[in-house]
């Protein structure tokens, strides 16, 4: 009997110290590989680290569990997760020999397999786990609430100092889970989190979850914000549109069909553009996808049907009404639960769920319907909307076809300043959309003419937030943009005819360029939203300064950076006298005034001043330029910046400016 008991211990050891083997070897691939898991290592990766722990918290919610998210910005660059769901689950796994606490905390994708009938997060870079944001810490510590008693352990990037331990017991009925940790300095470019962006997660999370209220605290500024919104999607609708004239008050749907439950909530204003946000489990499908197919669908229909049913539209006049027009003014949230979302597309947030579809477009038929009998004057007002949209949809199709017949929208007539690049495969291609004339002669100069296009443009560009779709058509910078990129505009709009993998917006790093660079992405951003969605719009990186020294040249791309080089320089010359250090501050691109062994410092003003060498090796070489991808991640945010920064309301931007002027330095 003995020598059977001895071997199945000793088999459960094997078994035990093989699976250790694997969690370690795990927390090693994502320290390795972090951007397979969080996208990236600068400062969106590391606010990832936070959205993930949140994540889970909101996911107790979504199971009924959870109403409370505290996040915490300590001043030791450590951020707290507190919730009140049920706690991680502590009990021995009889196998593993451990708490199911340190399998969640340390083994990959080990938190969803707990919990089958739950909306969870399945794709993209959401719901990678809490062991990713483990393995990427200096040091973690979890605390767990459950059945009376506190549990707690503590890791070192990922690897746990001792087995969970009991501290202690607790009185009520509050169960929950705290989690503290230090994003590794080894990893992270930055460990510096960003309240704003931190902030408007939990908003958005807040408009999205009615009953859970979110509390984010930042101990370094002293700062505390509290997200909680009884009226949900009514509440978040409304903030969209906050600087908008809505011409009605919210509709609100709410169903729930093979255990799919929707809920959605839209309003027209007065404006031109849409507004559309979805989300699936929480999570904003950037891409839309099947239940975005469905709502339209469904939204369409029952305004086309009641229409005619009440003789809105006279069969004479021979208008009908198509999904383009039920968008002109329309701002709407979608949010859906799905338990096996599957999703698609180019950064994973498009659904696919076919069955979700159908399950969208009946509940929304059904209640949209009800809801217009009920509210004529809702329905009138809506339906002249859509029809005035289709009455400037036909005058914007003269428009097009009008100009078109001039060639100017036309990819076989490119824009006389576009200077393309020889070969023609769009995906090692890119377009750089240059701000001014003798920048745009720079970038000719110094490009790589095979892969790299230059298209100067003049000035301001229109202001397409405030302005009608023929108005934006007749601009000529905008239509040399439209017929460069070659993805059409409209309902001819598609984005796979880009002709450049990348579009690169190059303005000068001062206010007029910001301006310029803010104007451009306006246009982008409401016309040809998917390129930006896909992931081909890029800002270009100018140095701000060029720091001289004998003959040594480097650039600087901020005033940190500045001051390092500075610092380094100024090391280097110890040892030797006087001049040497001597710093010399030059406003003007000027070296004729530089002084042969002391440091020179010259500040650009414009890419114009930079010579085409100079411009190549910093700004365009894709060997060592940095470009910014433009991203869609907040994109409810980046609509209402848009809306503010570019709309007619003057006083919410004057406050937008002050409360921002130090980090958007817009001019406006
Ligand atoms: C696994 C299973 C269950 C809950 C959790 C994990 C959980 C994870 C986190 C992370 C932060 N807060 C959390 N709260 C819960 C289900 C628990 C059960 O069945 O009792």
């Amino acid at each position: 009997m003995a020598k059977k008991k001895t071997e199945e211990i000793s088999k459960q050891n094997q078994e035990y110290t093989a699976k250790s083997i694997n969690v370690l070897k795990g927390l090693e691939a994502v320290r390795k590989r972090p951007a397979m898991y969080i996208g990236d290592v600068g400062s969106r990766g590391l606010h990832h680290l936070i959205n993930e722990v949140v994540d889970n918290s909101i996911d107790e919610a979504l199971a009924g569990y959870n109403d409370r998210v505290v996040v915490t910005i300590h001043k030791d660059q450590t951020v707290t997760v507190e919730d009140r769901g049920r706690g991680i689950p502590v009990d021995m796994h009889p196998v593993e020999k451990k708490s199911a606490l340190e399998v969640v905390m340390t083994v990959l994708h080990a938190g969803g397999k707990f919990d089958k009938n739950s909306y969870k997060v399945s794709g993209g870079l959401h719901g990678v786990g809490v062991s990713v944001v483990n393995a990427l810490s200096e040091w973690m510590s979890v605390e767990v609430k459950r059945e009376g008693k506190i549990y707690f352990q503590e890791y070192i990037r990922g690897i746990p100092k001792a087995s969970v331990k009991q501290k202690g017991t607790y009185k009520g009925e509050n169960t929950g889970t705290k989690i503290t940790f230090k994003p590794d300095r080894e990893i992270f470019k930055t460990i510096k989190f960003n309240f704003e962006t931190v902030a408007e997660r939990m908003r958005e999370l807040a408009y999205l979850n009615k009953d859970v209220t979110m509390i984010l605290r930042d101990e370094t500024a002293d700062e505390e914000e509290t997200f909680r919104f009884k009226g949900g999607l009514i509440d978040f609708v409304k903030y969209l549109d906050e600087q908008r004239n809505s011409l009605h008050k919210p509709v609100y749907i709410e169903g729930e069909k093979e255990n799919t439950p929707v809920e959605i909530c839209f309003e027209y204003s007065d404006s031109y553009n849409e507004n559309v946000h979805t989300y699936v489990n929480n999570i904003n499908t950037i891409e839309g996808g099947t239940h975005l197919v469905g709502f339209r669908t469904a939204l369409t229909r029952t305004f086309n049907n009641y229409a005619y049913k009440n003789g809105l539209i006279k069969e004479s006049s021979k208008i009908s009404l198509t999904g383009d027009d039920f968008k002109e003014g329309l701002t709407a949230v979608i949010s859906v639960k799905v338990m096996e979302p599957q999703f698609e597309g180019q950064t994973k947030t498009k659904l696919g769920n076919g069955e979700v579809k159908s399950i969208v477009e009946t509940i929304v038929g059904e209640k949209l319907s009800e809801y217009l009998e009920e509210n004529n004057s809702v329905a009138k007002k809506i339906i002249d909307k859509c029809v005035r949209a289709a009455e400037a949809r036909e005058a914007a199709r003269k428009a097009r076809e009008l100009i078109r017949r001039k060639n100017a929208l036309d990819t076989l007539h490119l824009p006389g300043k576009l200077a393309d690049c020889s070969i023609n495969d769009p995906e090692h291609c890119e377009i750089y959309i240059v701000e001014g004339d003798s920048a745009g002669g720079s970038a000719k100069q110094g490009r790589d003419r095979r892969f790299q296009a230059i298209l100067p443009i003049k000035g301001k560009i229109l202001n397409v937030e405030k302005a009608k779709i023929n108005k934006v058509l007749e601009n000529q910078e905008i239509q040399a943009i439209i017929s460069a990129v070659g993805s059409g505009i409209g309902e001819d709009f598609d984005p796979d005819k880009s002709r450049y993998g990348k579009i690169i917006l190059m303005t000068d790093a001062d206010v007029d360029g910001s301006h310029i660079r803010t104007l451009l992405l306006t246009f982008l951003y409401r016309h040809m939203k998917e390129l930006i969605a896909s992931g081909k719009v890029y800002i270009a990186q100018p140095p701000l300064y060029k720091i001289k020294k004998g003959k040594e040249e480097l650039y600087a791309f901020d005033d940190d950076e500045r001051e390092k080089i500075l610092k380094r320089m100024k090391a280097d010359g110890k040892g030797k006298k006087s001049k040497e250090d001597e710093i010399v501050e030059v406003e003007e691109e000027s070296e004729e005034t530089t002084q042969t062994k002391g440091i020179t410092i010259s500040r650009y003003k414009g890419l114009g001043e930079m010579n085409p060498e100079q411009l190549w090796s910093t700004t365009m070489n894709p060997e060592t330029r940095t470009i910014l991808q433009v991203n869609l991640e907040s994109a409810a945010a980046a609509d209402k910046i848009f809306e503010t920064l570019m709309g007619d309301a003057v006083e919410p931007r004057r406050d937008f400016i002050e409360k921002h002027a130090k980090y958007a330095n817009l001019d406006v």
